[in-house]
């Protein structure tokens, strides 16, 4: 039978990458997010790949929303093998005293609260199986903070200590739980962070080769894919010319 996994977030960028590896490794696949459009395009194109596609469509930080979906999955479908915590986003480079407070609202609630809401719809039925695997997408953004990274730093910080509870929670099951945590990325997160302005995103990228969607998903597999004993706790992926969030090395 094949295996299941779900992905928050699968829309655009590393979420979207991993929707493509899994169905290219044989999985099936619970596509979630809020673009209905960009989710059936999606779907259509895993689907072609030969994967079975559900789609639900909810914003992780609608709890109730959330529930419905969850509770509206039957069969083999109610329980992923593996859950993928990918929604995210990061608002603002505003120094913390001066920072919006409507963006630390909206990245604490998707950040922190969506994963969390996530994790607890879909843990227990793993527990009940004991057999699963929650992959949270953290960053080094979570490591150390950086200037203007304050509330962003914050919540990614939150999703290492939260996987590592987790892990811990969970030990006495086999549900494994893993938290990813890459550097710079070249997706859609730069152009949200700067509501929508494309040069000052592609300037985030400038004079150094990113990562790309792609290479986290790769990494992402490689974790879902390991065998039952073996748990990837914690990964840090850099692009070769990052060796922190703070240290870039640009060749202009
Ligand atoms: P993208 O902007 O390309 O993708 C973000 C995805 O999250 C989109 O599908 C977006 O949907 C979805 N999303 C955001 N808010 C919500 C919400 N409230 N409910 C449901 N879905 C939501 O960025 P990335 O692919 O880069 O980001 C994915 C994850 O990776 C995030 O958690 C991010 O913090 C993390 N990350 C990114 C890095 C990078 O450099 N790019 C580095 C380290 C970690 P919609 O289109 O509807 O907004
Ligand atoms: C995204 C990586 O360093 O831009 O989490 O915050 S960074």
């Amino acid at each position: 039978m094949k295996k299941i996994v779900l992905i928050t977030g699968a829309t655009s960028g590393i979420g979207e990458a991993c929707a493509y590896k899994f169905a290219k490794e044989g999985w099936n696949i619970i596509l979630t997010g809020r673009n209905e459009k960009r989710l059936d395009e999606v779907a259509a194109a895993t689907r072609a790949m030969g994967a079975e596609v559900k789609t639900l469509v909810f914003d992780v930080r609608d709890r109730q929303a959330a529930k419905a979906a969850i509770e509206s999955l039957e069969g083999e479908w109610a329980t992923p093998d593996t859950l993928v915590n990918n929604a995210g986003l990061a608002l603002g480079l505003n120094k913390e005293h001066e920072g919006d407070l409507d963006d630390w609202e909206t990245m604490i609630d998707t950040n922190i609260k969506g994963l969390l809401t996530m994790t607890r719809l879909i843990v227990p039925r793993m527990v009940e199986r004991d057999r699963g695997h929650v992959i949270n997408i953290g960053s080094i953004a979570g490591d150390a903070a950086y200037a203007g990274g304050n509330v962003y730093c914050a919540t990614k910080s939150a999703v290492k200590a939260l996987t590592d509870g987790l892990r811990i929670d969970l030990a006495e099951t086999s549900v494994r739980v893993t938290n990813i945590k890459p550097g710079l990325v070249e997706t859609n997160f730069s152009v949200t962070r700067f509501h929508g302005d494309k040069e000052r995103a592609d300037n985030v990228y400038r004079g150094i080769r990113p990562l790309t969607g792609e290479d986290i998903a790769d990494t992402v597999y490689y974790a879902a894919a390991a065998p039952d004993h073996v748990q990837i706790a914690e990964v840090t992926i850099l692009a070769t010319h990052q060796a922190n969030v703070n240290v870039i090395c640009r060749k202009e």
